[in-house]
């Protein structure tokens, strides 16, 4: 059965960013199991800001697991991309992500490659980003296998990426790779922006969807934008979706009150409750 996650930032310098709970993994941890949650998903500044034997207890003195790690540190705080023109900027990115792989994985959790996938610029053309994206995740992908989680690959909005925008993009990029261990992320905020249809769109991608950001149309908490949940949660019924639906949405009006927004309307489209 599908389950809910929450959001967790450790991450200064992604500051005004779209999670839910700042700086206080235990304090988090604490609001987010009496609310409810099933998970937190972390978004950490590297694989050494807290021990995955310290995590673990952590969880489970909550009764919490771990649905994911972010990657985007590695852009944010390092300048790393997976995509970079600089031949050792890229190997950066990936040993960064191999951490990260190795980290979450240390608690069963998948790493997400959203930021660092970077995009197209004036030395690098859109094949050659291609090319070193797929190159990159070939070798994450299994370096992921190894580690028994799958990886997450993100599409984003045309205005953090111009390389995959869309989930047709992502399934088309996954079917190009020989690896078969890279899931797609389907973060609603993008998918509003980007896709025609988004129930139509996750239908689509069915085989390949491997998590979910759960979130409005501004990036506000589930229930606070203009998003019809309804055609969302029954495709995602008829894909057989049971991953996590992770609230990656911005602290508004403040973290408490975004997460008990969103367990609200995690409850009513997920759960059937009134
Ligand atoms: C960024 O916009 C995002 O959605 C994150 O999940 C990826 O770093
Ligand atoms: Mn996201």
């Amino acid at each position: 059965m599908l389950r809910s996650a929450v959001t967790v930032s450790l991450v200064p310098e992604a500051r005004g960013g779209p999670f839910v709970y700042w700086d206080d993994l235990p304090a988090a941890c604490q609001s987010a199991r009496q609310l409810g949650y099933d998970a937190i998903e972390v978004f950490a500044p590297g694989p050494t800001a807290i021990s995955p034997d310290a995590l673990r207890s952590l969880l489970t003195e909550h009764g919490l697991v771990l649905a994911a790690v972010g990657t985007g540190a590695g852009w944010v705080k390092h300048g790393y991309s997976l995509t970079s023109s600089d031949r050792a900027v890229r190997r950066r990115g990936c040993d960064f992500i191999r951490a990260m792989i190795e980290f979450g994985g240390a608690n069963s959790a998948p790493a997400i490659i959203g930021s660092m996938q970077g995009r197209t610029s004036a030395e690098v053309d859109h094949p050659s980003a291609r090319q070193y994206l797929a190159e990159a995740l070939e070798e994450l992908g299994e370096f992921a296998l190894a580690a028994r989680v799958p990886l997450l690959f993100e599409p984003l909005n045309r205005y953090e990426t111009n390389l995959i925008n869309s989930i047709e993009a992502g399934v088309k990029l996954l079917q190009s790779l020989s690896t078969r261990n890279v899931k797609l992320l389907a973060d609603l905020f993008h998918m509003n922006i980007e896709e025609v249809d988004i129930a139509a769109a996750l239908r689509s991608g069915a085989d390949f969807i491997g998590h979910i950001h759960f979130v409005d149309s501004n990036r506000r908490a589930a229930g606070l934008g203009h998003l019809d949940f309804g055609p969302i949660v029954a495709a995602l019924g008829e894909i057989g979706y049971a991953g996590f639906v992770s609230a990656e949405a911005l602290p508004y009006p403040d973290s408490e009150q975004a997460s008990r927004q969103t367990m609200q309307a995690f409850l009513q489209v997920f759960r059937g409750q009134t």
